[in-house]
């Protein structure tokens, strides 16, 4: 017979009487505890009401929902985002009776949420922080890659089905927003969406983490990501924190070797979500089938959506416009609309007047929340036919600093038409538009490992949003390329000064001939606007090299994304990749520059430059320096808008 933990206890009690003495607690005054049982907030001259909920999903799953009510709201649409990134800071930034403050700083467009009187909804996606459930890294649809019935359309549903059951405050229609992660939810909410869902705003969404957005770009791993993906996913509320070991990024990475053996040394491996990016190293079915660009090709989108790209987005610069050409083709009756802005990661709801040394003249994120945002959400959600409907594209035009209304996108503000045409990595390392080819010639560098090119002036300051802390990661693609056109490993090509204005608009494409004495290689090619030697009216920008595109290319994928294979050495290999979106213009006294490198560190992982199976895997003997040869009759393919007759 077993017997109880108690039966034992009051069993030795009996044997031992001193025992049983021992358990009497001794007996102290009572000093009443000074906290009551429960604290009622008085509230009374707040402008806002906030409830928080426990939303139940079709699972039985439970999500933390913080729904903000403007006192006296009625018949109102609800504003929601989805989140896991703590609904409860999202809508407590500071302490405050007043509705705007509580949502500014890390709100999406506050302004435009409290003049509209939307009621704000934000909710914790499952597994994050106040919700329940199990959380997955951008959990994929219900199918091959999600074996539950459950995933973020049908949370979204479930949730929009609930609030406009239970908010007795709305007018029954929903409308979605949310910048990055958060704007990759909104696309989430267009597949299948409930139909009291009347708008979404995809901002700086991510969408395919392979080919262009957070992850890797066309091949090569973002590694200095390691840190948010530990943050994000060992705890359900960012509790475990990325320790910096350097004050410079890159040498706390390149002391590491690779990122897979930082990755070992912080714990990574403990995360469900860092063994899938090592399992899946190449662009196979677990990430094209989760690209949401591709999944919402399948069918038009039934809601009207703004997408918004920011020109500098150093995070998820792909997502958006993958998106707009993947719907757009079945948008037959004008439901998908696009703004593009001169901003950085989220930049819509900052101060847009300037980024990094740039100067825009005016508040650009301002100047869109009011224009576009704003009479876009009104029309969609207040039911406001009397809105004007916005235009199909508000792009903003870098150089001549305007924003231009456009009936398609890429397109001129006057119609004129936009043509390919070849800026030419010429002998003389200099870049010519429509220059000839020579095959035979060629610019030559040599790429080592032990001192890859860094990414940006060093000490590179830890990735981070905190410019109190010296974090100026999101506005880095601003920063001045002039350092790197003065190295040795980086191959250097520039035009004549402009004798009239060079527009260009779309999405230049990259065309390398190439060869590399190794058998991996990487190649960064970055287009650059180089300002004249003096600049009056700001005298920094003298010379100043400004990336208007750039992006980078792991050799291995030449052949084909799926299957990385060996570069066969001194060989000279053809490389054709896509650039992110530029509008711009290339003003009168001015430069074309075109750079050309084989790493950009530590933002990307290096490459060993010796074919390995998995990167992730490599071992220090496998980084060997090459040697790299860039052919003139490599060039970049602008989509050029043609001149004015
Ligand atoms: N760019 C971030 C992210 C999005 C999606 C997945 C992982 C990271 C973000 O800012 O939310």
């Amino acid at each position: 017979m077993r017997l109880s933990t108690t039966a034992l206890l009051a069993l030795s009690a009996l044997s031992f009487p001193g025992l049983a003495h021992a358990q009497t607690a001794p007996q102290y005054p009572a000093l009443p505890s000074e906290t009551p049982a429960e604290f009622q907030a008085p509230t009374a001259g707040f402008n806002y009401v906030k409830r928080s909920v426990m939303i139940p999903m079709r699972d039985g799953t439970r999500l933390n929902t913080v729904i903000i009510v403007p006192k006296g709201a009625r018949q109102a649409p609800i504003l929601l985002t989805r989140t896991p990134y703590d609904a409860a800071s999202l809508t407590g930034h500071a302490e405050s009776s007043d509705l705007e403050t509580i949502l500014t700083g890390y709100d999406n467009a506050a302004d435009v949420v409290v003049d509209g009187g939307y009621i704000r909804v934000v909710q914790d996606v499952r597994g994050k922080y106040g919700s329940e459930g199990d959380y997955v890294m951008n959990r994929p649809l219900s199918g091959p890659l999600n074996p539950t019935p459950v995933d973020h359309a049908t949370d979204t549903w479930d949730t929009i089905d609930w609030l406009v059951k239970n908010v007795p405050e709305t007018n029954g229609r929903v409308g979605i927003i949310g910048i990055s992660y958060d704007g990759f939810l909104p696309l989430m909410a267009l597949v299948n969406p409930h139909p009291a869902l009347k708008a979404a705003v995809p901002m700086n969404p991510m969408v395919d983490g392979w080919m262009g957005d957070d992850w890797f770009h066309h091949g090569a791993f973002r590694q200095i990501n390691l840190s948010y993906i530990l943050e994000q996913v060992v705890t359900r509320g960012n509790s475990a924190k990325w320790y910096v070991s350097h004050y410079d990024d890159y040498d706390m990475y390149l002391g590491a070797g690779s990122a897979g053996a930082l990755a070992r040394q912080r714990g990574l491996e403990q995360s469900g979500f860092w063994n899938k990016v090592v399992a899946h190293p190449a662009y196979d079915a677990f990430w094209r089938d989760q690209a949401m660009d591709r999944i919402l090709a399948r069918r038009p989108v039934a809601v009207p959506t703004l997408l918004v790209h920011s020109l500098w987005d150093a995070e998820d610069i792909y997502g958006p416009i993958a998106v707009w050409k993947a719907v757009k083709p079945n948008d037959t009756d004008g439901k998908v609309f696009l703004s593009i802005g001169p901003w950085s990661h989220g930049g819509a709801i900052e101060d847009g007047s300037r980024l990094g040394a740039l100067r825009f003249g005016a508040d650009t994120s301002l100047h869109w929340r009011q224009e576009v945002l704003k009479p876009f959400l009104d029309r969609y959600l207040k039911g406001n036919d009397a809105t004007p409907a916005i235009p199909t594209v508000t792009a903003f035009e870098t150089g001549t600093n305007k924003w231009r209304s456009l009936a398609s996108w890429p397109a001129a503000s006057d119609g004129r038409a936009i043509r390919p045409v070849a800026l030419r990595l010429a002998a003389g390392a200099r870049a010519v538009l429509d220059g000839a080819p020579d095959a035979k010639t060629y610019e030559e560098y040599v790429s080592d490992p032990a001192k890859p090119v860094p990414f940006r002036q060093r000490p590179i300051p830890p990735y981070g949003y905190d410019e109190a802390k010296g974090q100026s990661w999101p506005r880095w693609l601003v920063d001045d390329q002039r350092d790197a056109s003065g190295r040795t490993d980086v191959a250097t090509f520039v035009s004549d000064v402009l004798t009239a204005p060079v527009q260009v608009a779309g999405e230049p494409v990259a065309n390398l001939v190439a060869s590399t004495s190794g058998t991996d290689a990487d190649w960064v090619v970055k287009l650059i606007d180089v300002y004249p030697d003096q600049v009056g009216s700001q005298p920094q920008m003298g010379g100043y090299q400004l990336m208007v595109s750039g992006d980078i290319f792991r050799g291995r994928y030449r052949e084909g994304y799926e299957v990385a294979r060996p570069l066969a050495p001194n060989k000279a290999l053809a490389y054709r990749f896509g650039l992110p979106t530029a509008n711009h213009v290339f003003l009168p006294g001015h430069r074309i520059m075109v750079q050309v490198q084989s790493s950009w560190f530590p933002l990307y992982d290096r490459n060993p430059q010796t074919f390995v199976p998995n990167i992730f895997f490599a071992r220090p003997g496998d980084y060997r320096k090459a040697t790299q040869r860039i052919y003139h009759s490599s060039y970049v393919e602008l989509p050029l808008v043609q001149a004015a007759r």
